[in-house]
């Protein structure tokens, strides 16, 4: 084994990508299976195939038992095997934990039934099954397996000069000089053929090794992004190049893109755009507000496929144009944009943990609730209050209760979360769709538009909107967990009297 190939596959691990929300792969869904409240968990593999975790909670005394089923987008659930029974965990009551396998790298619909004494109900909780990491080699196994492969090639050329030496002999007689001169020749031919052997074997497994990194471990997804001033506008074009053999995106939550701009490294501003698409690869937004500077940009995406992206870029804004009269040919900002200007990240200031109030505009605040503890380990949850104290009315915003944006203040974790959790709306509905046989399944990537028509967001508003019983109307919950320990700002949106607020809150993670 020579050390080049020791060296490939004792690579240390690369750093752990993202999809879908950068830095936080797992999914966690809040919503329906029929009549059962559910909360989901699911734990994709670093690699595929590979075994996810996932867990779900039923909060109902009715439920007889929950199985759960991933399917690849355009497999169907006819085909798949029966579902996995999932155990009721040990000490709990009412939380049940399975481990599925996802075997082809691509988005997947993870069916959980569950059955009971109210019926039978289904929840589709889209997961995106990727290679997220090159599974490395411990060098000291790397070095034993080495040992042993030398040893081995010594021993099977011993056994080669013995065979063709010693063993055509009478017993009893030595080898004379011919004869050992011919069993030199023929071990040394046996050694150049074992040696092109390994070097065979160490090319096939660098071309394997080069198919994994190129065609099967996921990449983040860069944009271009480029911001220029025009019409008396600053007009933000993203550009994606090899959009253009990607299957066709569908509107989530209304929008073809949701993008989010965060100001570097202050995180001072902030904002959640909806950029139009001109082509399948060009989209343009019109800037609002925003002060210049570095921006970080988050563009989520949901392809046909109901594989869910973040794209990432970097954009330098310049200054805000001064001049606002209308001028003809404008593009005109989405209804839905938002943003918000506020004081910089400063790690000094961050709370040690306890109740946190932060100010909203028009004399609103909203105060996230818990205590450090439980924000590793539970829901995010805030509640909203008017001037003199009392709940808030939140009206739905893009048909949810709240959005949340969570970043790591060093950019390692991104993540657009709403009330039902990490996963696209859009996934979900499309795979819902599929499981009746409402939107077809071959799909082309070369077409512009999708064929697949979601319902609108009105249509679905009544399911999103849909809330745990018991919880006040100006409380907005989040079921996530932080993925890594750092620093953390937390931008929360909700829509109160026709205007979004945001409030920022800046918090430290520790380790749980
Ligand atoms: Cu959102």
């Amino acid at each position: 084994m020579s050390k080049r190939f020791l060296i490939v596959l004792a690579l240390a691990l690369c750093p752990l990508a993202a999809f879908a929300h950068i830095g936080s792969p797992n999914v966690f869904y809040q919503g329906y299976a029929g009549p059962y409240p559910v909360r989901v968990t699911v734990r994709p593999p670093p690699v595929i195939p590979g075994r996810a975790e996932i867990s779900v909670r039923v909060e109902s005394p009715a439920v007889r038992k929950v199985a759960a089923l991933p399917v690849v987008w355009n497999a169907g659930r006819k085909g798949a095997p029966p579902h996995d029974e999932a155990r009721l965990v040990r000490g709990e009551t009412n939380l049940y934990s399975a481990e599925l396998w996802l075997m082809v790298p691509a988005a997947h619909s993870v069916y959980v039934d569950v059955a009971g004494d109210l019926g039978t109900g289904t929840a589709i909780v889209p997961v995106n099954a990727i290679a997220t990491r090159r599974l490395g080699m411990d060098p000291i196994l790397g070095a034993v397996l080495a040992l042993l492969g030398a040893f081995l090639f010594f021993l099977l050329l011993t056994i080669v000069q013995a065979a063709v030496g010693e063993s055509v002999l009478p017993p009893g007689a030595t080898p004379v000089i011919n004869e050992r001169r011919h069993a030199a020749l023929i071990t040394a031919l046996t050694a150049v053929l074992l040696l092109v052997l390994i070097w065979g074997g160490r090319k096939w497994w660098e071309a394997e090794d080069a198919n994994f990194r190129n065609n099967r471990l996921y990449h983040p997804a860069f944009m271009k992004a480029e911001a220029r001033a025009e019409g008396g506008q600053r007009i933000l074009r993203l550009t994606r190049q090899d959009m253009r053999n990607a299957y066709p995106i569908v509107p989530d939550h209304g929008k073809v893109m949701h993008l989010f701009l965060v100001r570097e490294p202050g995180l001072d501003a902030f904002a959640h755009l909806h950029p139009v698409k001109l082509s399948k690869e060009v989209f343009e937004v019109p800037l609002p507000q925003l002060p210049a500077g570095k921006y970080r940009a988050y563009a989520d995406v949901t392809y046909e496929s109901g594989y869910a992206d973040t794209l990432t870029a970097e954009v330098e804004l310049p200054d805000p144009t001064t001049n606002t009269n209308a001028v003809e040919g404008r593009l005109a900002p989405d209804p839905d944009d938002s943003w918000q200007v506020g004081p910089a990240f400063k790690a000094g200031t961050v709370a040690a943990g306890g109740e946190e109030t932060t100010a909203l505009t028009h004399g609103y605040t909203m105060t996230w609730r818990g205590s450090l503890r439980s924000r590793t380990k539970s829901d995010l949850r805030f509640v909203v209050r008017d001037a003199a104290g009392e709940p808030a009315r939140l009206e739905p915003y893009m048909g949810m209760l709240a959005h949340a944006a969570v970043r790591r203040v060093d950019g390692a974790v991104f993540a657009h979360i709403h009330p039902a959790g990490t996963i696209s709306m859009a996934s979900q509905q499309l795979f819902a769709l599929r499981a009746e046989g409402k939107a077809p399944v071959n799909i082309s990537q070369q077409a512009d538009e999708p064929v697949c028509k979601l319902p609108s967001v009105a249509e679905s508003e009544a399911v999103w909107l849909k809330r745990s019983a018991g919880a006040a109307e100006n409380d907005v919950s989040f079921p996530y967990e932080f993925p890594q320990p750092g620093l953390y700002r937390i931008w929360v949106q909700v829509r109160i009297n026709g205007q979004v607020l945001t409030g920022a809150f800046d918090a430290l993670i520790t380790a749980s």
